[in-house]
């Protein structure tokens, strides 16, 4: 398919006149879409999310539930509940008659085991609020090529709503560490694919310097309003900047482990990336990976919505976008309208506490009419940067974090 083509094909979608209108439907990820051999699939376009109270996310999965925010739903400085993307490994359990007597058990490594119910814990422990960025740890998987195994993510894998909550920390101290406490195993009450509700869909871990982070919070509300039960309702963990499996939904156990957790999701190549680089599309060695923490540097252009037709005359665009790296701050963002000859520095805000994504701005020009590509790329505090592809493949896919795209024509 070509890229006029591609234009036509998403021409029912798209805006007439700069920045006038809204896009109902994502185009697939760019580099899919430009090679794209079937115009009919992508004239179809996604399927979308229909859930009451949430917005028209791109459906990844059905089974289990997997859908992604497009990227220009990433527009708001804070994710709106409706925006956040979903991810779910099993099924979602049902809805807790009493949410205040719904218990949460803190065992293992700790002087006095605790058992309190939610009303227990939100009296116990002083609340906090932040804006907390979650993202999928295969956020970005879908640039990857050969296609690596898992969701086909675009960037939309990723929001930064505000979470209200108790820190983990002062649970954790409440129960009292022993000296040999190493690292948390997580536990949600929803049950596996298959319906068991006596094992894990996923159980993940952390390591507890992350656990003790005084972000890293046992939250029980989400933008100001009670968790919805997709989001975990009654209660969820957020660890804020590091893989989204760290953040339990429907939380029911901390078990302080003396050792690095074994559940399901810690092994074989699960949230794992190889420490020396494969041929993609190789099978690689389970024995050579790490466990992926934090979240690498990403960008998203969010304004204006990629295959945008601007209107004829249009000189200059004001873009918008987000920019986060797990364990750091954004320095710069840069952005290129011809495929990185030149850049354009953007303008970049703080964020709005620690894990909070950062919006950039850029008027860049557009000096004639005709078809471009606008790119965006951030660089954190720690000094790594987006790469033009995404590098070091691994069989499970994570870690691809290649440069933002977005596609615009102005008309002649
Ligand atoms: N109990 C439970 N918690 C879970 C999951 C799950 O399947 N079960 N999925 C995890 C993953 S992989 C991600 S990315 C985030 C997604 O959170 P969200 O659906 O609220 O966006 O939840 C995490 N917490
Ligand atoms: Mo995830």
């Amino acid at each position: 398919m070509t890229k006029s083509k591609n234009f036509n094909a998403s021409r029912r979608t798209v805006l007439t006149a700069a920045g006038t209108a809204t896009v109902a439907a994502a185009l697939p990820p760019l580099g899919a879409a430009l090679a794209q051999s079937a115009p009919a699939a992508a004239a179809k376009g996604p399927k979308l999310l229909e859930m009451p109270g949430k917005a028209k996310l791109v459906v990844l999965g059905d089974r289990p539930l997997v859908a992604e925010t497009p990227a220009e739903m990433m527009d708001d400085a804070v994710t709106p509940t409706d925006k956040l993307f979903i991810r779910n490994n099993g099924q979602v359990p049902d809805a807790p008659a009493d949410p205040k007597a719904w218990r949460v058990k803190i065992d293992g490594e700790v002087n006095t085991p605790l058992d309190l119910s939610v009303g227990e814990l939100t009296s116990r422990f002083p609340s906090v609020t932040y804006q907390l960025l979650l993202e999928c740890g295969g956020n970005g998987r879908s640039f990857f090529s050969p296609e690596a195994r898992g969701n086909q993510w675009a960037n939309g894998g990723a929001g930064c709503p505000q979470w209200t909550g108790v820190r983990l920390a002062d649970v954790l101290k409440a129960a009292g560490l022993k000296a040999s406490a190493v690292y948390t195993g997580h536990y949600g009450k929803d049950p596996t694919l298959a319906g068991e509700t006596d094992k894990p869909s996923i159980s993940r871990g952390m390591p507890i310097a992350k656990a003790m982070e005084e972000h890293t919070l046992i939250a029980f509300k989400l933008n100001g309003q009670d968790l919805p039960l997709i989001h975990g309702a009654p209660v969820r963990l957020v660890v804020p900047g590091w893989t989204g499996s760290l953040s339990t939904k429907w939380l029911t156990r901390i078990w302080v482990r003396d050792k690095e957790h074994d559940g399901p999701g810690m092994g074989g190549f699960s949230y794992r990336v190889t420490k020396k680089p494969i041929v993609p599309g190789s099978k690689g060695d389970e024995k050579d990976t790490a466990i992926l923490e934090a979240m690498p540097v990403r960008s998203v252009i969010t304004f204006p919505a990629d295959g945008t037709r601007l209107a004829a005359g249009t000189k200059t665009l004001d873009l918008r976008g987000q920019a986060w790296s797990g364990d750091a701050e954004i320095r710069s963002v840069d952005v290129s309208t011809d495929y990185g000859a030149t850049w354009k520095i953007a303008k970049v805000a703080p964020p709005a506490n620690k894990f909070a994504w950062q919006r950039f701005t850029a008027a860049v020009d557009l000096p004639t009419s005709g078809y471009y590509e606008v790119w965006s790329k951030a660089t954190d505090t720690k000094g790594a940067t987006q790469p033009f592809a995404a590098g070091n493949w691994n069989p499970q896919g994570y870690g691809a974090n290649p440069v933002s795209r977005i596609r615009v024509l102005v008309d002649a």
